[in-house]
């Protein structure tokens, strides 16, 4: 969808839909008696549990959205003012930024606004400007090189402009710092593609143009590889056999085993495809090729996500060694973050300590809540306790880690039913989702993993990762083909930025061109 047309499709919206940009998902906050401190956890002493973000004290009314771009767009009605005025953080949860949210940043402007001179050159930049987010970011951060009061300045003024709440908008620079101090980040270069997604996320811009090549390069890239493959072998093979007969076929499904997708899914493939080859008068090459990616498309298009369900919404992790659960808890608990859920972790990998040390890292880099144990205690008992303390607090979100030795699978199995079984006990219908996370990079052996984990724990969804690497990228047909089971999410590098909601039209173009 392209930029404008999204912005065109955000006003339409606005006259019916009453959702706030930066918080949709807001509920009723707690109050302060409501929220025991998160370092009453009973986790190990070397554990230091990450304090949730800071929640507005009430519900947060919606704003009219990104007038600036409204003005891009030609369209001068200017928005009315706000009923309520945006509360703001409590004192001791301000950010630690030397530089304050600027006075001026109020919800209505007077017609003839003095402003300083980079104010009014940044603005005249942005509406002359193509309206990508990644150029916006350009002219945002000329003449900055590093973090510091000039970013935090021009960052809130942006969100002024783009008439984000005030509390909301303290609360992302101040998560940005903090961000930013953890990863000890100086230079723009280091942060700036993660600043473009935060942005992105938290303004409900994701499926900007702009963002959509982003990620679409990253997978392309990633793909080259078996893309030139896959098309030179198929251009090569319609050129010697210049038909669709029965070597064709077998040479076909060669290709495409060689690719990943597997012997019983490229049969499966091949079966749909040769009455539609038949039916219809495909010449060349590239018609062929066009016709197996529409079939793709409609492969994945067979399996959509659920919705999304229960608050919280208890998210249950599973997979083998090393293939990117905690990494992914972390990736998804920082999209759901800065799409304005709290979320919590839990660390249900008691089996190496060096687990629980590496989730609570991760959810002091997301600002996220952390619940551990001790090394070695019951996962079940993690999952039922940091349960409580989710519907307690309060948590719109929680994420179960879990450990993922293979060497002893029939006990990982038992502990993952126990775990399933105890969470229900403490709400009905929790876990809500299960998400079997694969290595892309293991090739057929991913499948076997499907198998033994659909067998002992109903999953409910599949993330895909470490695309960026060696993947052939056949997996994920054979997994929509054989299992039917939803692909979510790919995971595209080890950055948080670097995990998107997975995209069968883009995945197609990218294996096939
Ligand atoms: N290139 C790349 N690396 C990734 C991706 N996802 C995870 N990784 C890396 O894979 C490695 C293992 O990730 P973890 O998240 O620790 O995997 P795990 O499944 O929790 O592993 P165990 O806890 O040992 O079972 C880490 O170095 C991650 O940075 C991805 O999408 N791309
Ligand atoms: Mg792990």
């Amino acid at each position: 969808m392209g930029f404008f047309s999204k912005i065109k499709k955000i006003w339409k919206k606005e006259e019916t839909a009453q959702q706030p940009v930066l918080s949709k998902e807001k509920k009723a906050p707690e109050t302060e008696q409501e929220q025991p401190p998160v370092t009453e956890i009973p986790a190990p002493r070397e554990i230091v549990s990450a304090e949730p973000a800071p929640r507005a004290e009430q519900p947060i009314q919606k704003p009219e959205k990104l007038s600036l771009f409204r003005k891009l767009l030609g369209t001068q009605k200017e928005p009315p003012a706000p009923s309520i005025e945006q509360p703001s953080v409590p004192d001791q949860e301000k950010p630690a930024s030397t530089v304050p949210l600027p006075d001026t940043y109020t919800q209505e402007k007077p017609r003839a606004v003095q402003r300083p001179v980079w104010q009014t050159d940044l603005l005249h930049a942005l509406e002359h400007a193509e309206p990508k987010l990644s150029i916006w970011l350009e002219h945002l951060l000329t003449g900055i090189s590093r973090r510091g009061d000039i970013l935090w300045e021009r960052l809130y003024f942006l969100l002024e402009q783009l008439e984000v709440p005030k509390a909301e908008a303290e609360d992302f620079v101040h998560r940005f710092e903090l961000w930013l101090e953890d990863m000890d980040y100086e230079r723009v270069e280091e942060f700036r593609s993660e600043l473009q997604y935060r942005l992105a996320l938290a303004l409900d811009l994701e499926d900007e143009e702009d963002e959509q090549s982003r990620l679409f390069l990253k997978l392309s890239n990633g793909l080259n590889k078996t893309r030139e493959q896959l098309s030179k072998r198929i251009d090569q093979l319609l050129s010697i056999t210049g038909s669709y007969d029965e070597a064709f076929w077998e040479e076909l499904e060669e290709i495409l085993i060689m690719a990943d997708v597997g012997y019983e899914a490229s049969h499966k493939l091949l079966e749909r495809l040769k009455p539609k080859v038949k039916q219809g008068e495909i010449a060349d090459a590239q018609t062929f090729k066009d016709l197996l990616r529409d079939e793709l498309v409609e492969i994945f298009n067979e399996t959509a996500c659920p919705p999304r369900t229960g608050t919280p919404e208890v998210v249950l992790m599973v997979g083998v060694n090393g293939v990117g659960k905690t990494t992914t808890i972390a990736k998804l608990a920082h999209r759901a973050q800065m799409q304005g859920k709290k979320v919590m972790m839990a660390a249900g990998d008691t089996f190496r300590a060096a687990a629980i040390e590496q989730l609570s890292i991760w959810s002091k880099r997301v600002g996220a809540g952390f619940y551990a144990k001790e090394h070695g205690a019951d996962p079940a008992a993690v999952a039922y306790e940091a349960m409580s303390m989710a519907l307690s607090d309060g948590y719109d979100q929680i994420f179960i880690d879990t450990a993922g030795r293979i060497q002893t699978k029939v006990d990982l199995m038992e502990e993952l039913k126990k775990i399933k079984r105890v969470l229900g006990k403490k709400m009905a219908g929790a876990p809500h989702r299960t998400i079997l996370v694969l290595d892309a990079t293991t090739g057929q052996n991913a499948l076997s993993q499907v198998k033994l984990f659909s067998q002992t724990v109903d999953l409910d969804e599949i993330v895909l990762t470490k695309l960026d690497g060696t993947a052939k990228g056949g997996i994920i047909v054979a997994v929509a083909l054989e299992y039917k089971i939803p692909i979510s999410f790919i995971g595209l590098g080890e950055q948080m930025e670097d995990l998107r909601p997975f995209n069968g039209e883009d995945f197609a173009k990218a294996l096939l061109g």
